[in-house]
């Protein structure tokens, strides 16, 4: 399929980190599910060489291109990177999709076609029509309750706030405004959808199968997992504590 009318030109960003064994097969079926959009790699100096492959699918084909970072900073640091250099290049819609095939480049059509109404695209899970398939209970656990949490703490009207499967226009980055975006690990994606909210954007959650690498490792860690804590509990509390204060005040 083509890219749906109005949208612009379209950069799909996929970090890596040690992924040599997932990245040719994600970047052709990105390329082959929607042929005009260009792909954008952001690796960290993975050991394993991915950076390299990388590169080498960048000289074969010239919508592919490579950025280079010297150190492992987080998904929210590669994101971010990637973000910026494409609005230097004009991009007008900005993908975030896993470089492990647990977002199907095969679904992007129905992000991009859903974005043509919405500023922001959600793939989600936990919506009808959407699913996970071979996580382990632990795993599900974790993602469950943490969008459990995420309800509680922040009360966003969304039914998955943490996934990583996402279309925004390059307007709607301009509006949230990435200088003051400092989280690092998976509470990168709270984060921006928070601040979309925030600014009165509209967020639409489309649904999406998630399917679990089948190569590789995740980087999933203890310390992503309590920053993403901490910061959903400083928010919701900082909420809590304006909307009070607003209260006192009579307004
Ligand atoms: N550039 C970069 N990519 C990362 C980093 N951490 C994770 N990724 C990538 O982000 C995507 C999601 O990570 P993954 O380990 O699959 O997380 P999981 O799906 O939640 O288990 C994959 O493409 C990873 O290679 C990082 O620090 N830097
Ligand atoms: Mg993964």
């Amino acid at each position: 399929m083509d890219i749906p009318a109005g949208l612009g030109r379209v950069l799909v960003i996929i970090p890596t980190y040690n992924e040599r064994e997932n990245i040719e097969a994600i970047v052709g079926r990105v390329r082959k599910a929607v042929p005009s959009v260009d792909v954008l790699v952001v690796d960290d100096n993975s050991p394993d060489g991915t950076g390299d492959l990388a590169d080498a699918l960048a000289d074969a084909d010239p919508q592919v291109r490579v950025l280079h970072r010297t150190t492992k900073d987080g998904l929210g640091g590669a994101y971010i990177a990637g973000f910026r250099w494409a609005g230097e290049q004009g991009y007008d819609v900005m993908v975030e999709m896993d470089a492990d095939g647990s977002h199907q480049p095969e679904e992007l059509p129905r992000l991009l076609t859903a974005l043509q109404d919405a500023d922001l695209v959600l793939g989600a899970r936990y919506i009808p029509g959407g699913k996970v398939e071979n996580w382990p209970v632990q795993r599900q656990l974790i993602s469950r309750g943490g969008n459990l949490y995420v309800k509680l703490m922040l009360g966003m009207p969304l039914r998955d706030a943490t996934g990583g499967y996402r279309a925004f226009r390059a307007a709607t980055l301009e509006k949230i405004g990435l200088d003051g975006v400092d989280s690092r690990g998976y509470c990168f994606q709270i984060d921006l959808a928070r601040r979309a909210l925030q600014q009165g954007l509209r967020v639409v959650e489309v649904p999406i199968t998630f399917v679990e690498r089948v190569h590789g490792t995740s980087k999933m860690s203890r310390d992503i997992v309590a920053e993403a804590m901490v910061r959903v509990t400083r928010w919701g509390t900082a909420d809590r504590l304006s909307r009070l204060a607003r209260l006192r005040g009579g307004r």
